[in-house]
C-alpha cells in the first residue's frame, strides 16, 4: 500500500498532508485540526470551508475542532465546569484548545495505515485562567477507516471537571435530502427553542437551522445521503451525547469563514460528553472518547 507523509505550510498553519492507499488526511499542527479526509473511494467525507483562513489562532472552518476542556458556551455547562475557568464571563466559545499550537508527538506508518499523535500538556503550555494540570492527546488513525482517540489526563492533585466534543463538520450532497440514522427516541435539548427537553421521533431530516444536543445517543450513528448514493458511518466509545448542527440560511450569513449558501452541503454530528454526560476526571484518571468514521455504498 503506498503511503506519504508531508509538512506543508498553509497560510500560517503548519499542517501534514498523508496519503495512504489512495485515501488523503490534511491535519494541522494548530488545534490538531483534522482539516480533510477523503477515503479511497468517492467524495470527501469531512466537509472544509471554501472560505477557510489558515491564520495563527483562529479555528478553521470545518474538519474536526477540538472543543476542550468545555464544549459551547461555559455559562451553559454545569457549575464545577464553569467554576473551573477564573474569568467565566469572558470564556471563549468551545474550550480553549480548538486555536492552539499543539505538538506533535507522534508519526507512525505500519501496513494497516499511518497514525498522527498530538497533543496539548497545560504543563507545557499553562493557561492562567485555567490552572489545572492536564494533558490532551488526539490519536489520528488513517486506514480503511479514519479513527480519533481523544485521551484527557488528570495529571493534578485533584478532580477535573470538564466537557468536551470532536466538532465534526460532515460533506453532504444537499442537508435537505439526507438524515440520519440512530437518534429515534434519544432526548435531546433544542437549543434553538429556550433549551426545551423533546424526544426525537424517527430519523432526524432537516428543514431549517437546527441546532441540538442529544443524550443517551448509541454507539452507532449514520447519515444516509441519497443523492451522494452513500452512508457515513460513525461508531463511538466513551460518549452518550451528540450535537447534532445545520445553521441554514440567515445563521451561515453570520458565521465567520461560511460562504452564504455553504449550509446547503454541511451537516455537523459532534460526538461529546456534554451535560448529563459530563465528566469528572478523579487525580491521575484519565478518559477516553473515541470515534470511527467511514463511508458505504447505499
Ligand atoms: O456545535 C454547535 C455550535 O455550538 C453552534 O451553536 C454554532 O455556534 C457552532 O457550534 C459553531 O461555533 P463556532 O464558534 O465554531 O462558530
Amino acid at each position: 500500500m503506498s503511503t506519504t507523509n508531508e509538512r506543508i505550510q498553509l497560510g500560517d498553519l503548519v499542517c501534514w498532508r498523508i496519503h495512504h492507499a489512495g485515501a488523503e488526511l490534511l491535519v494541522s499542527e494548530q488545534g490538531a485540526q483534522i482539516l480533510r479526509y477523503k477515503p479511497t473511494k468517492g467524495e470527501p467525507l469531512i466537509w472544509l470551508s471554501e472560505e477557510a483562513a489558515y491564520e495563527t489562532g483562529k479555528s478553521v472552518r470545518g474538519g474536526v475542532p477540538v472543543c476542550w476542556p468545555w464544549f459551547g458556551d461555559l455559562q451553559r455547562n454545569p457549575d464545577a465546569i464553569r467554576a473551573t475557568y477564573t474569568r467565566p464571563d469572558q470564556a471563549p466559545a468551545h474550550g480553549l484548545v480548538r486555536d492552539q499550537a499543539w505538538q506533535l508527538i507522534g508519526l507512525n506508518t505500519e501496513e494497516d495505515g499511518v497514525t498522527l499523535s498530538f497533543a496539548f500538556d497545560t504543563a507545557a503550555q499553562p493557561i492562567a485562567e485555567w490552572p489545572h494540570a492536564a494533558e490532551l492527546q488526539l490519536d489520528i488513525h488513517l486506514g480503511e477507516r479514519l479513527k480519533l482517540i481523544l485521551t484527557t489526563r488528570n495529571l493534578g492533585d485533584n478532580e477535573l471537571p470538564i466537557s468536551q466534543a470532536l466538532h465534526t463538520y460532515f460533506a453532504v450532497s444537499d442537508i435537505r435530502k439526507v438524515q440520519i440514522e440512530g437518534l429515534d427516541a434519544c432526548r435531546y435539548v433544542d437549543t434553538l427553542q429556550d433549551w426545551k427537553k423533546v424526544r426525537q421521533k424517527g430519523p432526524v431530516t432537516f428543514s431549517g437551522e437546527t441546532d441540538r444536543i442529544y443524550l443517551d445517543t448509541p454507539q452507532q450513528l449514520s447519515i444516509v445521503d441519497p443523492l451522494w448514493k452513500r452512508r457515513i458511518v460513525m461508531r463511538s466509545e466513551g460518549s452518550a451525547s451528540a450535537v447534532v448542527w445545520n445553521p441554514w440560511i440567515a445563521k451561515a450569513k453570520r458565521l465567520s469563514q461560511f460562504a452564504d449558501d455553504a449550509w446547503q452541503g454541511m451537516l455537523c454530528i459532534e460526538h461529546a460528553n456534554v451535560l448529563d454526560d459530563s465528566l469528572i476526571l478523579a487525580p491521575g484518571a484519565e478518559y477516553r472518547l473515541d470515534v470511527t468514521l467511514w463511508s458505504q455504498a447505499l
